[in-house]
């Protein structure tokens, strides 16, 4: 098989929340559904994205399994009290007003294994947010609500397929937050 056609798979790392932190995330895509139009995503899909890997080669897939074996990062608290809108993506997000230095570590992190690894590293810098709905017109009249704390104790791979009725997504992999003395 030439490397032209060796399936590569298209992934991405992200914190996957737990079923009862995204029903109170789908509660906000839901009550922004008349004002902001566009789609929601399905509740069982909202996550937030750390790293964006796009097409992985199953080598590559191997290597970075690999290097993030030895990311030592302690688990932490998100307060997602902020909702946003971007008008370039259309996208309409729940974020946090304070991001904790170890969500950007982790960020890094993933990004330093990425480049080991001969994948294309994001230029942009990390922003923290959950797509709660795409293809919106436009943002909410509130920005702040009460937080929704939400104590990120792994991380995960997953595979990203697109179907004509959205993404589809399949966790290949978690891996425990722990602090680098543990
Ligand atoms: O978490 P959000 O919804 O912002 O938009 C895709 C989604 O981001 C993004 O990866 C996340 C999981 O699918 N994504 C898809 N294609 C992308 C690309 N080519 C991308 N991010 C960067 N570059």
């Amino acid at each position: 098989m030439s490397e032209a056609e060796i399936p590569r798979q298209r992934l991405f790392f992200a914190l996957w929340p737990e079923v009862a932190i995204q029903q109170r995330m789908a509660y906000w895509a839901e009550r922004c559904a008349k004002s902001c139009g566009g789609k929601r995503v399905p509740e069982a899909n909202i996550h937030l994205t750390l790293a964006f890997l796009g097409g992985v080669a199953p080598e590559q897939r191997g290597c970075l399994e690999a290097v993030v074996d030895e990311v030592t990062v302690a688990p932490f608290e998100l307060s997602l009290d902020r909702i946003g809108y971007w008008s370039r993506s259309r996208a309409l997000w729940l974020s946090t007003t304070h991001t904790s230095p170890e969500l950007l570590e982790l960020a890094m992190a993933l990004r330093a294994a990425m480049s080991v690894c001969g994948l294309k590293v994001e230029e942009r810098p990390f922003r923290t947010h959950l797509t709660l709905r795409r293809r919106a017109h436009r943002g909410p009249r509130f920005r702040e609500i009460d937080p929704i704390v939400w104590h990120a104790t792994n991380f995960a791979l997953v595979a990203s397929e697109t179907h004509p009725e959205g993404a589809r997504y399949q966790v290949l992999r978690r891996w425990r937050l722990v602090a680098s003395s543990e």
